[in-house]
């Protein structure tokens, strides 16, 4: 079943044609429309012309998150505002937000990339879908909203949260399709079982998730839960938000929408491209967006392509499940977080030294983060209650900060590892990799 069968199967060549006369239009537009690029390109000595293959691609200089902050808000917008029709911003919490603008077209580049996630998913008008998404400024909700609506499905718009309430409407309403992130899916799962609701009577069929990482326990706990087959959706906000990769069928990487997204994979040390089948950095390159084409985009998620034709019938590459980050970004409660926030927010308080642990853990089904940080001497010595005292400001400095709610624990001076050379801040033990 395939939502747009003649894009989908499309010989290798024939696509690979069509990616390089959009990538070529891409780089015209976003050179001659945006400032920042165009500054950028010349910098670098690479013009549109330069771009005789796809290969071609490699001369451009790479945008990082950075550079999207630099031109905040509207700088890498190649239309003027009155084309824009919808704003996002992405759940990170680091300085500026990253903002995604689309015009009326963009959306509906948008909607095709997750129709064909959720046709892929064996999902079609006859469907009835809850998506449990977050509807705002995240890019889930809409994102997976728009697609649903091209498929014809009904769509349950009902966000996060009120769980006992989602498993009432699930029933209620006959849901077939969910959509969740992983751990919030498991949540949901749990919570029925609490209340006696055993979630594979609930005639789900099939399960779409992603936006944060997950291992293939994790994926097996919710189809047992559920007693259907979960897929992995990808993307992020920069690029447009979900879609950009999703499983079929086959389980077996996610086929990437190549006429709408082109992807590298790079060496996130040197930032040579990589061969195909061999792990590194995903870097992505909008080939048809007209508000932000963002080009050379790189993600930070570790994953790799195969080009290899899919037992579906696909012919689009594939990337694997994302195994890692190649920075420090923890993405906790869907939030994406930097060590160096939480090392802003403790230093300010005072009372420690700048030697602290960050250790997020899955007691159950939800994140958990404890900060361990080592308290001044004289501190340490003053007692429990002053102890106390400090562990709370700063607790209260690093939510400020981030918005997220951290355990803070103080520990004796020089307790923690010192290290050589680049510091190793995070202890993630979710086992997600
Ligand atoms: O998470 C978009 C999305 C919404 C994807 C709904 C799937 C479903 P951001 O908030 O900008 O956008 O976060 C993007 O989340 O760079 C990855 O690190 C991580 N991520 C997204 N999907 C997956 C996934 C949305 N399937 C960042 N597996 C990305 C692992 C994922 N990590």
């Amino acid at each position: 079943m395939f939502w747009n069968e003649e894009i989908e199967t499309m010989p290798r060549q024939d696509l690979e044609e069509l990616q390089l006369k959009k990538l070529q239009a891409t780089i015209k537009r976003a050179f001659d429309k945006i400032p920042y690029y165009n500054k950028k390109y010349t910098e670098a000595e690479v013009f549109p012309e330069d771009i005789e293959t796809l290969k071609d691609i490699e001369k451009l200089p790479f945008i990082t998150k950075d550079d999207l902050r630099e031109s905040y808000p509207f700088g890498l917008f190649a239309v003027d505002i009155k084309e824009i029709k919808e704003l996002h911003s992405s759940s990170g919490t680091t300085g500026k937000p990253v903002v995604s603008g689309y015009t009326e077209k963009d959306l509906d580049t948008w909607a095709e990339t997750t129709a064909r996630g959720l046709t892929m998913m064996g999902l079609g008008e006859d469907d009835i879908l809850q998506n449990t998404h977050g509807y705002g400024m995240f890019t889930g909700g809409f994102g997976v909203h728009y697609g649903s609506h091209k498929i014809g499905a009904a769509i349950i718009p009902i966000s996060t949260g009120q769980t006992r309430r989602q498993i009432e409407i699930m029933s209620d309403f006959g849901a077939t399709g969910l959509i969740f992130t992983p751990s919030y899916g498991i949540h949901i799962g749990e919570v029925a079982l609490e209340d006696g609701i055993d979630p594979k009577d609930l005639g789900i069929k099939a399960i779409g998730f992603g936006a944060e990482m997950w291992t293939e326990e994790i994926r097996q706990k919710v189809e047992e839960l559920f007693g259907c087959k979960a897929f992995n959706i990808y993307g992020l906000t920069e690029l447009m938000g979900p879609g950009v990769g999703v499983e079929c069928e086959a389980q077996e990487g996610l086929h990437i929408a190549e006429d709408i997204y082109y992807p590298e994979i790079i060496d996130p040390n040197t930032g040579k491209t990589l061969g195909a089948n061999t792990p590194g950095e995903l870097v992505l390159t909008n080939i048809e967006r007209e508000g932000m084409p963002v080009i050379r985009f790189r993600t930070k998620d570790l994953t790799k392509l195969t080009y290899e034709k899919c037992s579906c019938g696909r012919t689009h590459a594939r990337m694997s499940r994302i195994t890692g980050r190649s920075d420090d970004m923890i993405k906790v409660k869907g939030v994406a977080i930097f060590p160096s926030q939480i090392e802003k927010a403790l230093l300010k308080v005072g009372d420690v030294e700048p030697h602290y642990l960050i250790i997020v853990t899955r007691p159950g089904t939800l994140d958990e983060i404890e900060v361990k940080v080592e308290a001044s001497k004289d501190i340490f010595f003053d007692g429990v209650k002053e102890m106390m005292a400090v562990q709370q400001k700063i607790a209260k400095s690093i939510e400020n900060e981030t918005g997220i709610r951290v355990k803070v624990t103080l520990v004796e001076p020089k307790t923690l590892p010192r290290f050589e050379g680049k510091a190793k801040r995070v202890i993630d033990e979710r086992n997600l990799h």
